[in-house]
């Protein structure tokens, strides 16, 4: 069976995701997500110009051969582009031979290890009245973890904060999508206020919804280690799942300062897009929680090593799941999540109406638990009629500044 043809499908149903499918000479069809927030077009144009005329006639069985020859071939290896591309190949190839074969992919991959993958929700409020309705409505809507994010005193928006009560109350996720502007928005940052009201937030959802809940914080890469390793202390007493993003991915020794301070479960690694950018973090033990997409990170073939990887050292996974993961790249992730040993939680944002107007899913949510499904491959379909009423529009993530005009990291 070979590959007869690949196409990109750029699509924005609230927000822009780019796809790739795969035909083969068979007539199976598989889907690959290939969306990077903000910089869709670099890698649909990488696919289109560089990896789809390699493709035709290539054994579409051969995922493992395609994807070393993609990777080693290109000469230019790793970063956000490349690895979007790959993964969108290989996942797609997974598709295809999950559907031939008949079974939902975490069949190939080695059948369920448990009943379903336990997800976390974005809660969030500009202040914490309005973070407490929004728990409240997340575990309304099933969630049996929450991720908890507040506006900060003096200052404006902030990037993770729903900007209306209707998105606090988790009917809409209206904040993490890019703003459809031809330039970045910008936000004001001051970390000293924010590492100030943190603490008291989580005292408040603790005191309101007991020890058991588990909660999780995203610092958006903010702090510096020593700013991090005070705040990883201080919430301490508010037993977190874990500290996610504390300071800039990159910087891979700054989390051995933090470890020293705190005992808070450190998660990291969704702007990362290889298992080299973990050798350390891994090695010397310093992260609990490995966060990267398959969307970001080459596709299941190699989320599937970094995660048996990251499971030697005893790390566990935490799949990056907001919006801008496509409902293709979501269901990759929970096929992966069910069959691997080392899952530790699955990160959920409900897509829109319009995603899913677009992209025809089979998962489910039941009881704080994300399901594949049994239907053959991914189980995402994707209605292209339906793609076209939606184009394109130019959208950013926020750029960050400190009060005095410093650009920051976030
Ligand atoms: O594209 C950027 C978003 O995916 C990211 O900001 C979301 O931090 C995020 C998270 O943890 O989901
Ligand atoms: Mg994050």
């Amino acid at each position: 069976m070979k590959i007869e043809s690949a196409e990109t499908v750029v699509t924005s149903p609230g927000r822009n995701f780019v796809t790739l499918r795969i035909t083969t000479t068979d007539g199976v069809t598989g889907l690959g997500d290939a969306t990077l927030n903000g910089r869709e077009l670099a890698v649909e144009t990488y696919l289109r110009e560089h990896v789809v005329p390699l493709l035709i006639g290539r054994d579409a069985g051969r995922i493992e051969d395609t994807w070393q020859y993609l990777y080693r071939g290109a000469y230019w290896r790793r970063g956000p582009v490349t690895m979007a591309a790959i993964a969108a190949v290989d996942t797609a190839l997974w598709d295809i031979k999950a559907k031939v074969a008949g079974m939902p992919l975490y069949q190939l991959l080695g059948g369920a290890s448990r009943a379903g993958a336990l997800a976390y929700g974005h809660a969030s409020g500009r202040d914490v009245p309005e973070l407490l309705d929004s728990v409240r409505a997340h575990l309304d809507a099933g969630y049996r973890a929450i991720r908890v994010q507040t506006g900060v005193p003096g200052l404006g928006s902030v990037y993770g904060v729903a900007a209306s009560p209707a998105a606090a109350g988790g009917k809409r996720y209206d904040y993490e999508p890019a703003q459809r502007t031809a330039l970045p928005v910008e936000e004001t940052w001051d970390t000293r206020a924010y590492l100030r009201h943190v603490p008291g937030v989580f005292e408040a959802v603790r005191a309101e919804f007991g020890p058991e809940l588990p909660l999780l914080h995203d610092g958006h890469h903010r702090m510096t280690p020593i700013q991090a390793g005070r705040l990883g202390r201080d919430l301490e007493p508010y037993d977190l799942f874990w500290l996610e993003d504390a300071t800039p991915g990159e910087d891979q020794a700054a989390l051995r300062l933090i470890r020293q301070h705190t005992t808070t479960p450190l998660a990291i690694g969704e702007v990362f897009n290889s298992a080299h950018d973990y050798t350390t973090l891994l090695q010397e033990r310093l992260i609990d929680y490995v966060r990267s997409a398959v969307t970001h990170t080459g596709g299941i073939t190699a989320m599937r090593k970094l995660l048996d990887m990251a499971g030697h050292y005893g790390a566990k996974s935490g799949i990056h799941g907001p919006t801008d993961i496509s409902p293709v790249g979501m269901a990759a992730a929970l096929h992966l999540d069910l069959a691997i040993h080392n899952f530790g939680i699955q990160e959920y944002m409900r897509h829109s109406a319009e995603t899913l107007e677009v992209f025809h899913t089979s998962y489910t949510f039941q009881d704080g638990l994300l399901h594949p499904s049994d239907a053959p491959g991914l189980g995402v379909v994707l209605d292209d009629e339906a793609a076209t009423r939606f184009p394109y529009e130019p959208a950013y993530l926020p750029v960050n500044r400190l009060t005095d005009g410093t650009v920051h990291d976030w």
